[in-house]
């Protein structure tokens, strides 16, 4: 498929930001691109709820191309991966391409410690411009003893030359129960089952060929409905555990479509989050997104950047300041049964009035 057996090497500096330096390494003989920072430290006994970042580090694409999926790792000076727990979050968002269903920046990489590799399949990739202008960002955690020093972290992405044939673009997108730009889009999840949604529109029509879902502690699902006719076009359960704590989201690959799920331009949809919360106290910092892989109808309609656009703006002054985390608010990811609780969500011990919520929600559990 490559005419072109030659490795593009790359290295840009990120200059102002900090002293640190992305470093991007096209390889097209291997059809990879390696996206690398560090040497980096993680002092001892960082816990996972006071993670250290640094200062989101700008660079630049270096050439156009697709890239296929990716895999977020962290490895010490010897190359060897260092254990997931160390790796609060990481993400790439691409400043010259706005997303689909808000006018803020593309998050073409998003990934927290339970993110597994992602991978396209056959004949899909996303593209990217040389010369885009991208900002990373990640934040690390070391709840261990001993201080960890010339690590690097590294996203590699399976990557095709411009010049490769028959590869059809899919976009990473997502849908928001409670878009707010420019700041933490975190809810409330009230004692009891409530539900939290919003409406959005495409400026394009095309297919969604995958869909998956984003809770924190006590959501129950997600769906995702046609707001003009009243359909549920999917629905997305959560993996709970007996106390309502969360194991994950279920996702889907619309198997049974022949080209995935469709959605119209213009035409107004809900996304919606269910959270059944069985203490007594609001669980704040509830979160609820759908995330998607999506095939346009015509890449050429996709909606051009604003960067002077007053959203765009916040949004981003908000990525620079958070590091891409959650702005402070309670934030619990699904991993599992770990200790890993930096949230802020109090669970009354007993609740003085007697509710049959509970009853229903601890025999559910
Ligand atoms: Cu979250």
């Amino acid at each position: 498929m490559f005419r072109l057996h030659h490795v593009v090497l790359v290295c840009i500096s990120a200059g102002r930001l900090s002293a640190q330096s992305v470093d991007v390494q096209l390889d097209s003989a291997r059809s990879v691109a390696s996206i690398t920072v560090g040497p980096l430290s993680v002092p001892a006994g960082t816990p996972y709820n006071h993670h250290f970042s640094q200062p989101p580090i700008q660079f630049t694409w270096p050439a156009s191309g697709w890239v296929r999926g990716f895999r977020v790792e962290l490895v010490d000076s010897a190359g060897r991966v260092l254990p997931r727990e160390m790796l609060h979050h990481a993400g790439i968002t691409n400043l010259d391409r706005r997303q689909l269903a808000y006018p803020t920046a593309e998050r073409l990489v998003a990934a927290g410690r339970e993110t597994a590799p992602v991978s396209l399949p056959g004949s899909f990739g996303t593209p990217l411009g040389a010369g885009q202008r991208m900002l990373l960002y990640y934040a690390l955690a070391n709840p261990t003893d001993r201080a960890v020093s010339g690590a690097t972290l590294r996203i590699t992405m399976p990557w095709s030359a411009q010049d490769a044939h028959g590869i059809r673009t899919v976009m990473p997108i997502y849908f928001d129960a409670h878009p707010v730009l420019g700041a933490a889009s975190t809810f409330d999840a009230v004692p009891g089952r409530a539900e939290t949604s919003a409406e959005f529109t495409l400026p394009v029509g095309g297919h969604l060929r995958y869909l998956g879902g984003h809770l924190h502690d006590y959501g129950v699902e997600l769906r995702l409905e046609d707001a003009e006719s009243h359909r549920v076009l999917a629905r997305l359960e959560a993996e709970r555990n007996r106390d309502g704590t969360i194991r994950g989201v279920e996702r889907t690959r619309f198997l049974l479509r022949w080209s995935g799920l469709r959605l119209d331009a213009n035409r107004r949809y809900r996304v919606v989050a269910v959270y059944d919360n069985p203490s007594c106290e609001a669980a704040r910092g509830a979160m609820g997104l759908l995330v998607a892989v999506f095939v346009p109808d015509d890449m050429r309609l996709w909606p051009a950047v604003d960067t002077t656009d007053a959203s765009y703006r916040r949004d981003l002054a908000w990525l620079m300041d958070t590091n891409g985390g959650d702005g402070g608010e309670a934030h619990r990811h699904e991993v599992g049964n770990e200790t890993a609780v930096d949230s802020a969500v109090a669970t009354a011990p007993s609740c003085s009035r007697s509710d049959p919520r509970q009853v229903e929600a601890s025999l559910r559990g």
